[in-house]
This record gives C-alpha cells, sequence and structure tokens, in this order.
C-alpha cells in the first residue's frame, strides 16, 4: 500500500513510518520539522540524539535495503504542494499525525493557543479537502485522543458513539447513536474535538472513508525498527512540556529526580506502549471502513492508570521518592476512567501491559542519556510560574539509593 504519514519525524510518527515501511508499504513521510524548531524555542531537546532526518531514511535504507519518501513542507499553510503530493504519490492511504499535540505548550500563551488551533484544524481540514479534490479513494487515518471525552467521573466511554433515545414526532422514542458529547479540558484536546466534526461532515456529505484513533497517553520510546541502529532511535520528551506522565517518571527515577506528582495524582488516564500505537496505526490501515460506513472510532488505549500508582510503582522499581507538586494544570484532581477498547483487540492487537513490560527497558535508556538531561526542564521555571508552580520550589535533585553513582553530573 502506497501510505504518507503527515508528522512523521515526530514521536509517533516516526516509529509508525519504520514499522509500516518494515511490513512492505510504500512510505512517504511529509514533515516541516516544526518540533525540531519547537525544541529550539523552548531550549530543550530529545534525550535520545535523534539523528537529521535526511540521516534517519539514509541508514533505514542502509539498514533494510527499503526506502522511504521525505518532503519537508508544512500541510496546514501550503495546501497545493498537498494537492500535488496526491496528484504525484497516489497514496491509498493516509496516516495524520501533523498536529501540535501537547497540552502545556497550547496553554502557554495566546501566540500558542492560536498556533495550536490554527495549524492542527487547518492541517486536519486541507487533508481531507485536498483528498477531495484529488477525486481519489484515500483512507484518512488520524491519530485522536481519549481526551475529547474529557474526564467525567460517571460512567464508561463507548468507542466514539454513544446510544440515545429521542423523542420522534408522534410521541414515541426512537433509538440513535450520536458522536459521544465532546467534552475537552484543553485547547489542544479542543482541536482534536473539532476534528471530530471535520471526519463526520466529510464523511456524510463527500463520502471519505475515516478511521479516527482515539490514542491515549504513549510511553515507551523505541519499537522493534528504531532500536535497529542509533540513527533510527525514536525520540525521548523529559521536559515539562513534551513530556508525558510515565515516560517522566521512568526518566526522573533514573537521574535521581524527585518524582514530579502533580496534585494528589488521583488523575486517572488511558496509556498504550509505543509498540502498540504502531500496531495499531497498521491495523487500522489494514481493516479500511467500506465505502458509505461512518467514521470508524477507536480507542487506542490497553489499560488506565491513576498519576499517583504510576508513581509508585516507578517508586517501588527504582527507589525514586514521590513528591506532590500543586497542579499547574486546570483539570479534576482525581476521577475515574472507564472506556471500551475492544476494537483494536478483535482486530489483532496483543496489549504491552505495563505490569509485563520491562519498565527497567525505558529507565536504562534514560541512563544512557542521562549526561544530555537538562535538569532545569523537568519542572516549571520561573517562566512558568504564572501556571502554578513557584520557581523556589525547583530544587537539585537527589539520587534515589538504589541508582546513586549511575548518574553522571548528579
Ligand atoms: N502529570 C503529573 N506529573 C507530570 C506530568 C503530568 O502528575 O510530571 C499529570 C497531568 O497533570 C495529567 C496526567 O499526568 O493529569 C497526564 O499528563 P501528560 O502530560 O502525560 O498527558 P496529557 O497532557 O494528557 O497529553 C498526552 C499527550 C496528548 C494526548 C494525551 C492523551 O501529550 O497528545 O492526546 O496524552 S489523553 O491524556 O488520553 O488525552
Amino acid at each position: 500500500m502506497r501510505v504518507v504519514v503527515f508528522g512523521g519525524d515526530g514521536f509517533c510518527g516516526w516509529p509508525a513510518a519504520l514499522h509500516l515501511s518494515d511490513a512492505g508499504h510504500e512510505v512517504m513521510i511529509v514533515d516541516n520539522l516544526v518540533r525540531r524548531r519547537v525544541d529550539a524555542e523552548m531550549r530543550i531537546s530529545s534525550l535520545t540524539p535523534i539523528a537529521p532526518v535526511s540521516t534517519r531514511v539514509a541508514a533505514w535504507k542502509e539498514l533494510t535495503g527499503r526506502e522511504i519518501g521525505f518532503c519537508d513542507f508544512d500541510i496546514a499553510r501550503n495546501y497545493h504542494d498537498l494537492a500535488a503530493l496526491l496528484e504525484n504519490f497516489r497514496p491509498e492511504a493516509v496516516v495524520h499525525l501533523a498536529e501540535q499535540r501537547s497540552v502545556p505548550y497550547a496553554m502557554k500563551s495566546e501566540r500558542h493557543k492560536r498556533y495550536t488551533v490554527d495549524n492542527n484544524v487547518t492541517a486536519t481540514h486541507n487533508i481531507l479537502c485536498a483528498i477531495v479534490e484529488s477525486g481519489r479513494d484515500v483512507h484518512v487515518v488520524h491519530i485522536g485522543t481519549m481526551g475529547v471525552y474529557g474526564y467525567a467521573t460517571d460512567g464508561g466511554f463507548p468507542e466514539g458513539y454513544l446510544k440515545v433515545e429521542v423523542a420522534d414526532k408522534s410521541g414515541g422514542r426512537v433509538q440513535r447513536e450520536i458522536l459521544y458529547p465532546a467534552n475537552p479540558e484543553s485547547i489542544y484536546h479542543v482541536t482534536k474535538s473539532l476534528d471530530q466534526q471535520l471526519f463526520q461532515y466529510y464523511n456524510i456529505y463527500e463520502g471519505l472513508r475515516i478511521t479516527d484513533l482515539h490514542q491515549g497517553i504513549v510511553w515507551g520510546t523505541n519499537t522493534r525498527e528504531t532500536k535497529l541502529d542509533p540513527r533510527v532511535v525514536n525520540r525521548f520528551d523529559y521536559d515539562v512540556d513534551y513530556g508525558t506522565v510515565l515516560n517522566r517518571f521512568l526518566m526522573q527515577a533514573a537521574i535521581g529526580y524527585p518524582l514530579t506528582v502533580y496534585g494528589s495524582g488521583g488523575q486517572t488516564r488511558a496509556f498504550i506502549h509505543v509498540q502498540d500505537t504502531v500496531r495499531c496505526i497498521e491495523l487500522a490501515l489494514k481493516n479500511p471502513p467500506e465505502h458509505g460506513e461512518r467514521v470508524r472510532i477507536f480507542n487506542q488505549m490497553t489499560e488506565t492508570y491513576r498519576v499517583i500508582d504510576l508513581a509508585n510503582i516507578v517508586s517501588k522499581l527504582t527507589g525514586a521518592r514521590v513528591q506532590h507538586l500543586s497542579n499547574p494544570r486546570n483539570e479534576a484532581p482525581q476521577n475515574d476512567l472507564v472506556a471500551a477498547a475492544s476494537s483494536l483487540i478483535d482486530l489483532g492487537l496483543n496489549p504491552i501491559r505495563l505490569a509485563k513490560m520491562p519498565l527497567e527497558e525505558v529507565v536504562e535508556i534514560a541512563q544512557k542519556y542521562a549526561d544530555r538531561c537538562d535538569w532545569r526542564r523537568i519542572q516549571y521555571d520561573s517562566a512558568a510560574t504564572r501556571v502554578g508552580i513557584a520557581a523556589s520550589a525547583i530544587k537539585r535533585p537527589q539520587a534515589p539509593a538504589k541508582w546513586l553513582g549511575r548518574v553522571n553530573g548528579f
């Protein structure tokens, strides 16, 4: 299958591109490399030293003999390049990951909010519009988020659609299935909720085949393919804006930094390992909706955890101390999360469970590159105190006993 991976240089996009290429698909990455520029803007960098994209694809060819194409343009701004790509490459499917995906980054300032909305919504719309204009039958696989449902404590979340009963004109009751009401808790999550409305329109009125994968928090860093060579290693974000909670805890443990639990840690979230992410994307591509079928929505998550429970697991494993910080986010202090997630398992996913996955593997990667860690980026600095954390709360970390002596610079 010819597949375009929009956002194919990113944390999920790069391993997805390699996985699809390894599975024999003809892959074209489109990426404007903005994530690397955000690193420069925020004065951060991936803990793992990621190679330039040209080196990445050349190394992949050397290692496997497979070619991955690469186009550097912004799909939110260069509509005509996008249309030309569809015309020339003639993809049978596209995977859309070209969105600003950090909650804290999106909430930094009006500029970051506007960028997130402008980029994410326009990128999605441009893809859908360009496919219709091309007249081609292209399956769209989008990486959405579990956060479109919100984190209400009551009831469970279905996979996308909610069964409701409404009154008909004769006073009887009729059954309907509607898109689950969105309840986004950040501007970033709003953009994914708006994406859903675009998908509904383009599916119903323009006949596009679309799969929307509502993904939980991705943890881990490497997949089978990115382990092959340091030149194809995946990125590992540990900083306060782009690092996600479990990877941050594992990395904090590796360098002897007390685990940064926001508030009580009663927030329950959905999780998935990055290896499962790439498998799910492939499963979605292999199982497209029929023509005329409504937008397929799968919850792409394998388990749920409370933040404090994750911290305790990592603490038990490594001896790291758990610290409770005042929560810099505007979110419920605690919630339950029950969500259906059987569709991808029915299609063949054999989930990696956190309890059975050697977390040490991630800690070891973090330790290996510990000298690249800028510990000032682990918590908010003075520039971010307005979102709730006092600069004085930042202390030079003490390595937990179990890892003492193994960490450079501490
Ligand atoms: N948290 C801590 N300590 C930290 C970092 C985070 O307690 O050091 C807490 C946060 O307050 C939050 C939870 O952990 O309650 C998750 O935060 P996160 O940064 O790991 O993840 P989140 O902001 O929810 O966003 C991430 C991805 C986003 C994706 C989403 C899936 O960045 O792209 O859509 O996970 S979901 O959470 O299911 O909406």
